[in-house]
């Protein structure tokens, strides 16, 4: 049982790992709502989401990175920059690692080396324990426990959920004391446009594949509430090739009627009342050099 009686505590838990380790599913179970887009393909969060929980007497600020991984361009070194940075902002970092696969990655390799250097102490979560045998598992957390690196080692489904209330205890504990920075009933911080913009970029993620999803980008253009309760929200996908419109329209604008029909019911849901969503396909180059995109992401741009 969580005391609320004792100080009140604040502070962040950065979620780091390899990309698809699990750490946008994982934060959204933490947090009992989604916040963060999860999709099966890697490189599916671009900046830091976060994510509020509150937990006995803790407010926990989560923080779901994008994946560390070997980054070549520049929005891909903007995404693993911001990662480190939450690592860095972060006063508890908890490394979520995917034990369904074979043998641990390079990526996590070089977030083990990364956290060394740091001296940063961290939680390990080995994640996807639904989808793997029990004796590798502990296999598994003999090899990380060698290491030297981890407070304690969790075995968690961020998919089903398991473990994942001791997890978000544990690390509820170690915040230090201070007064909550939140509203008590807020989860998060996202503005609702990024947020909206966000759900119609994991669809377009889910159903348009190879080098496609990483060449857009979605924008909410305007936001209108009306007096019956409903809302109008404008949304732009930014294309990089005049090329690339034909397969997101599809055939007879097939595809682009059922990406808007997802991503409509969803919000919808999430908003909790009738919204009328448009969605506009543009062509714009060079979108993925512009500071613009990556200030509102709150990315660094470097040169
Ligand atoms: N079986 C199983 N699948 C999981 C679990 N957690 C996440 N997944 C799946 O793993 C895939 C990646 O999940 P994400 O949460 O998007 O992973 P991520 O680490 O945020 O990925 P990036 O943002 O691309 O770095 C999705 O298909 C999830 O449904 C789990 O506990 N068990
Ligand atoms: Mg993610």
């Amino acid at each position: 049982m969580t005391s609320e009686a004792g100080p009140k505590r604040c502070g962040f838990a950065a979620l780091l790992g390899a990309p698809n380790a699990g750490k946008s599913t994982l934060l959204n179970a933490l947090v009992g709502e989604k916040i963060s887009i999860v999709t099966p393909k890697v490189q599916t969060t671009r900046s830091r989401i976060r994510g509020i929980v509150i937990e006995g007497a803790s407010q926990i600020v989560f923080v779901d990175t994008p994946g560390i991984f070997q980054p070549k361009r520049r929005l891909e070194r903007a995404m693993v920059a911001a990662a480190w940075a939450g690592a860095r902002d972060a006063d508890l970092v908890v490394l979520l690692y995917d034990a369904s696969r074979k043998r641990v990655d390079e990526d996590t390799r070089r977030i083990l080396d990364g956290l060394k250097r740091q001296e940063r102490r961290a939680v390990l979560a080995l994640n996807k324990i639904d989808a793997i045998r029990r004796d590798k598992l502990l296999a598994l957390a003999a090899a990380f426990e060698a290491e030297g690196l981890f407070e304690r080692i969790f075995m968690i489904s961020a998919l089903t959920g398991d473990g994942v209330d001791d997890l978000r205890r544990y690390l509820a504990g170690l915040l230090p004391e201070g007064p909550w920075l939140y509203p008590e009933d807020q989860l998060s911080d996202l503005p609702l446009r990024l947020l909206a913009a966000e759900v119609t970029r994991e669809k377009l993620f889910l159903k348009l594949h190879q080098e496609l999803p990483y060449a857009l980008t979605v924008e909410t253009e305007r936001w209108e509430d009306f007096k019956d309760g409903s809302v109008k929200i404008e949304q732009t996908i930014y294309l990089q090739r005049e090329s690339q419109k034909a397969i997101v329209l599809g055939k007879g604008g097939r595809t682009i009627k059922e990406l808007r029909a997802a991503a409509q019911g969803e919000l919808a849901a999430m908003l909790e009342r009738p919204v009328h969503l448009f969605l506009f396909v543009k062509v714009r180059e060079g979108w993925i050099d512009d500071p613009e995109r990556y200030r509102e992401w709150g990315l660094e741009f470097d040169q």
